[in-house]
């Protein structure tokens, strides 16, 4: 007792000094011996810019190809910058958006100028990273030369299938999509997965001033954790409690759309478009992969995150049961109760006992069987039986890749009627054949064998049952001979010493006058209009 009390001490100090929900479990000694102990646990947060896939669209809108030349809005007639793709040192590829900076260099993606105008200068950039995840602190994206006047933030939780807006940011929002402007300071606890729209990051104060637009999630943390973070509790708690809040902090793809490019505080000056541009130097996602608390770690694997699921979890988000576990048993890991959670491990498959009737839910209908001292399921569904429905029933097999709880855990036999014993087969679905069928399900022959409603064996092939003196084989059933000769293979001759010959004469007749009425038939048939 006081060990555990000892041990819980320490827990409580590792887990502080760990950070919260660090552990998925950990050793504990009872009196019994060692056993496993475990918690709600979640990967730590990493700068997620390393791992995003970044597309740019429309092709052709990175500068330099042609090399162009570009001015900037603090001082317009100085235009002795110039950007070629051709030249590394003038390059602006999309991939600097998410390098890493060495010896204070600042390098960017850099667009090309509005010389279109006025046509709009539409970009959109595409981040993707095959893995959902979790923001634990703002979005950051830096500007050089100016922020957007006008730009969408998207984002997806399903790998790009659907998109929706996440915040929009204009410097006047209700002109550039009729919304009043809102700060996340506005927004009160119940609405604050509320999508707005901000002036807060587009008004001009200079590029120099101010280059980063944000998407606030401090903020947002802040109003349940409190200005400084320190009440993290409280903040878990809701996202147990408040429907939407942890969803609204999850994705797997973002999509900046920018819509139209600083302009210096003025209108458009259309005799100076060339200092009219997007230009983005870094992309800062700070996010933790979504791990439904059943993971510590997220690794690299194959060139894609994927967490290391604990609690007998699997999937990329350790989001199903692993094999062997009851797939309905499987549950998101919670925060509560603080500070250590709960785990909520799959539970083990299979595991029938008296008291505790599981069936799958193949039946919901229990009942006590008195003289056998059990309690079993009563009209298992599915094509199931047993005590606990986790047999298929007799013409049925297990489906390998279906849980125990899955209505389609159990495939039909498909045994052939004429080719098999019976209609049951084994385990992996091979039915019992009859001498000479084959095949899972007994409807296929062995060599020497055909088929004519099951297997029968050859009574002539090509190779040893050989027809003779001119006969010839029908399906591997019969020879059929010339007149002169009858038996199996035609190895008789009708006109053996001393026997009368003439029926067979006559025989050989008939087969000429067949052959004659139907050459007779085709011909005919050829000269009938159709
Ligand atoms: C940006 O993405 C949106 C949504 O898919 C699309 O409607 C728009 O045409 C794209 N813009 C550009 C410039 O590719
Ligand atoms: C996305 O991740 C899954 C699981 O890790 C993987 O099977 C799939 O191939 C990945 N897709 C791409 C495009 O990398
Ligand atoms: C959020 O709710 C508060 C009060 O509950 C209200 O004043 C505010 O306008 C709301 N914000 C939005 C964006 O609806
Ligand atoms: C999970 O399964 C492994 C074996 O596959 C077992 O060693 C471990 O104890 C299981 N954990 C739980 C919590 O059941
Ligand atoms: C086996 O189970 C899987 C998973 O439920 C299912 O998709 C598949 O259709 C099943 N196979 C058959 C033949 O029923
Ligand atoms: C079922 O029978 C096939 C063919 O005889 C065999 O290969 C397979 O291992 C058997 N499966 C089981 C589970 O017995
Ligand atoms: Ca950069």
């Amino acid at each position: 007792m006081l060990l555990q009390a000892v041990f819980l001490l320490l827990l409580r100090c590792l887990a502080s000094t760990l950070g919260q929900y660090d552990l998925c479990k950990s050793l504990v000694s009872t009196d019994e011996g060692s056993v496993w102990e475990q918690y709600a646990c979640q990967p730590k947060p990493a700068s997620m810019k390393d791992h995003m896939r970044i597309k740019v669209d429309p092709p052709g809108i990175t500068c330099g190809n042609p090399p162009e030349r570009f001015c900037t809005l603090e001082n317009p007639y100085l235009c002795s910058d110039e950007c070629d793709a051709s030249n590394p040192d003038l390059a602006h590829p999309p991939q600097l958006m998410q390098d890493r900076e060495r010896n204070g260099l600042i390098t960017y993606w850099q667009t090309v100028t509005w010389r279109r105008h006025p046509e709009p200068l539409l970009a959109n950039i595409s981040m993707a990273w095959n893995k959902s995840l979790e923001l634990t602190d703002d979005i950051q994206i830096t500007f050089e030369y100016g922020r957007p006047t006008i730009m969408v933030m998207d984002k997806s939780m399903d790998h790009g299938r659907s998109w929706q807006p996440y915040q929009f940011y204009a410097d006047d929002c209700m002109d550039a999509f009729n919304m009043q402007p809102k700060r996340v300071r506005d927004l009160s606890p119940a609405n604050i997965t509320r999508v707005i729209c901000t002036e807060q990051y587009s008004r001009w104060v200079g590029s120099k001033n101010e280059k980063n637009v944000k998407f606030e999630v401090r903020a947002r943390f802040a109003v349940f954790a409190g200005p400084r973070l320190q009440n993290m509790d409280s903040l878990y708690t809701r996202m147990e409690s408040m429907k939407g809040l942890r969803d609204f902090f999850t994705f797997t793809n973002l999509r900046l759309r920018l819509l139209r490019p600083a302009l210096g505080g003025t209108y458009v000056q259309r005799d100076n478009l060339l200092k009219y541009f997007y230009a983005i130097s870094n992309i800062e996602v700070p996010a933790r992969c979504k791990c439904n608390l059943h993971a510590s770690q997220c690794l690299l694997q194959d060139g894609n995150l994927q967490c290391q699921c604990e609690h007998n979890t699997t999937g990329q988000d350790c989001q199903r049961c692993r094999k062997g576990f009851k797939a309905k048993s499987w549950k998101a890991g919670s925060y509560l109760p603080t500070p250590n959670g709960t785990p909520n491990t799959c539970t083990i498959a299979g595991s029938p006992s008296g008291s505790n009737c599981e069936c799958y839910g193949h039946s919901n209908r229990c009942s006590y069987i008195d003289y056998l001292n059990i309690v079993t399921c009563v009209s298992c569904k599915h094509n199931t039986r047993g005590q606990n429905c986790q047999h298929c029933r007799l013409g049925y097999f297990r489906n390998a890749s279906a849980e125990l709880d899955d209505e389609s855990v159990c495939i039909e036999c498909n045994c052939n009627q004429m080719g098999s014993v019976h209609d049951r087969c084994n385990g992996t679905g091979f039915c019992q054949c009859k001498d000479g069928a084959t095949g899972a399900k007994c409807d296929d022959c062995l060599p020497g064998y055909y088929w004519k409603q099951g297997c029968y064996v050859n009574v002539c092939d090509e190779e040893m049952l050989l027809c003779q003196n001119g006969g010839t084989c029908y399906q591997n059933q019969k020879c059929i001979c010339p007149p002169e000769f009858k038996g199996v293979l035609c190895q008789e001759s009708r006109c053996e010493a001393g026997k009368d010959c003439n029926a067979a004469s006559s025989l050989h007749l008939s087969t000429a006058t067949l052959l004659l009425c139907t050459l007779l038939a085709h011909l005919l048939a050829t000269l009938t209009p159709h």
